[in-house]
């Protein structure tokens, strides 16, 4: 609980607020309060639904997710911030899109694990409140737990859910990851911004999968992201051609959006693509043994798929490549591969060049 002084001025303070995060590399902080009924009911839509597929934790914890104050007692406003993450221009990873040798991973996951980075600058941000104020009541989040991080940071000014259900700034675009601290001090709230996808469809008509089943409404178990991340086991035979090279996310909807013409590029150093992710062969990457896989993602959100996954993933990738000697070769060496998944991904990517070549 707040030990503030009821003399605490909370329009000076946000204002100061705004300035630490800037500082720590946030590009934007807002205010909201904890009504999310509209978000409540559309989220026990999606659920009832069952556009959730496996993910059951977005299940697990009943109205705590849309409700701040049944998760942390006490909190009144959530504060949430975005933070950049675009490495490089956009137009070099649409070129990658369906390339005959090379994977394509998603924009967000080619640097150091966001969770990490963003967790760490959350917790300044609360104590640098703690120096000013005192003790007061907050958890911080960033993805990990039942937190609906897109209502609440569109309650807070921080852009519009889009069709495709990124939220979107419309000096920003929407390559930003979002973080929330959950607080008892009543700051002022901010104002919510209105939608600006007008008639606009893009992202519906280039999603490879239709997963976008009607505006604002993603059918998580038909997206390349939940497919290839969240997915454990096979991937249903239906989506694998379609995958083709996503062997880590997909960001096509966000690729084709046109507000992402205005997106900046990150200059957080953290972000910077490593070990050459958004340039690599799937073969090499294929050939990585586990060791390997555990030492080159070692930080990278990637990791928390696993090996096996790692395997299956850019086995669909492969029956999706052109029909090289060096692919075929690299396909084959994984035949006897000891997991049953990756062998039978492995067996329908062979069957795809064989169909070709035939
Ligand atoms: C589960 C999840 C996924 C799932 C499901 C995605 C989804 N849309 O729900 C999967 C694995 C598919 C996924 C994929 C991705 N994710 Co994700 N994911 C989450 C997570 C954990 C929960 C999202 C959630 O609450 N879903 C529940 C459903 C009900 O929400 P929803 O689909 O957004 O629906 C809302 C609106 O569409 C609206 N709505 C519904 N009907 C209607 C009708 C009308 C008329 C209107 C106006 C609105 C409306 O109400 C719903 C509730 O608010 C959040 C982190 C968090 N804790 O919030 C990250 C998060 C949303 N993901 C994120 C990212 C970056 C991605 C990917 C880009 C990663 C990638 N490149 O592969 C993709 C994008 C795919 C996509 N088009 O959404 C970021 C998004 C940042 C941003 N700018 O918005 C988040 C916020 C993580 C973070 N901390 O930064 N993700
Ligand atoms: S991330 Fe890819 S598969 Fe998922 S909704 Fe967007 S375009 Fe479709």
């Amino acid at each position: 609980m707040s030990t503030s002084s009821p003399k605490t001025d909370w329009i000076a303070l946000k204002t100061r607020l705004c300035d630490w995060a800037a500082e720590l590399g946030f590009q934007q902080l807002g205010v909201s309060d904890v009504n999310l009924e509209s978000a409540e009911r559309q989220l026990n839509e999606w659920l009832r639904s069952k556009f959730h597929g496996e993910m059951a934790y977005m299940e697990r914890h009943g109205a705590k997710r849309s409700r701040p104050a049944l998760l942390v007692p006490g909190t009144v406003r959530v504060l949430s911030v975005r933070m950049d993450y675009l490495p490089e221009d956009a137009e070099k990873a649409k070129a990658l899109l369906d390339h005959p040798q090379k994977a394509y991973v998603s924009r967000y996951a080619l640097g150091r694990d966001y969770h990490k980075v963003l967790r760490k600058r959350l917790a300044q941000l609360a104590a640098r409140i703690e120096d000013e104020i005192g003790d007061f009541g907050y958890r911080v989040f960033v993805d990990s737990a039942p937190v609906l991080e897109k209502p609440v940071a569109e309650k807070a000014g921080l852009g519009w859910i889009g069709k495709h259900t990124n939220l979107i700034h419309r000096d920003a675009g929407s390559w930003f990851f979002l973080g929330e601290l959950y607080t008892d001090l009543p700051l002022p709230v901010d104002e919510p911004e209105s939608s600006h996808c007008g008639s606009c469809r893009t992202c519906i008509d280039v999603c490879p999968t239709d997963a976008i089943v009607a505006p604002y409404k993603l059918d998580a178990r038909r997206c390349i992201s939940y497919l290839t991340i969240e997915l454990k086991g096979a991937i249903p035979e239906r989506y694998r051609k379609l995958i083709g090279n996503r062997v880590y996310g997909c960001d096509d909807c966000q690729l084709f959006c046109p507000w992402n013409k205005f997106a900046s590029l990150t200059d957080e150093g953290d972000f910077a693509p490593r070990q050459q992710l958004d340039n690599s062969d799937m073969t090499m990457l294929f050939r990585w043994d586990e060791k390997t896989f555990l030492a080159r993602t070692a930080g990278s959100a990637i990791r928390r798929i696993g090996y096996e996954q790692w395997l299956r993933n850019i086995a669909v990738g492969l029956g999706n490549a052109e029909s090289t000697a060096e692919v075929i070769t690299a396909l084959k060496e994984k035949l006897t591969h000891d997991s049953a998944l990756v062998r039978e991904h492995v067996e329908w990517a062979l069957k795809q060049h064989a169909a070709r070549q035939a």
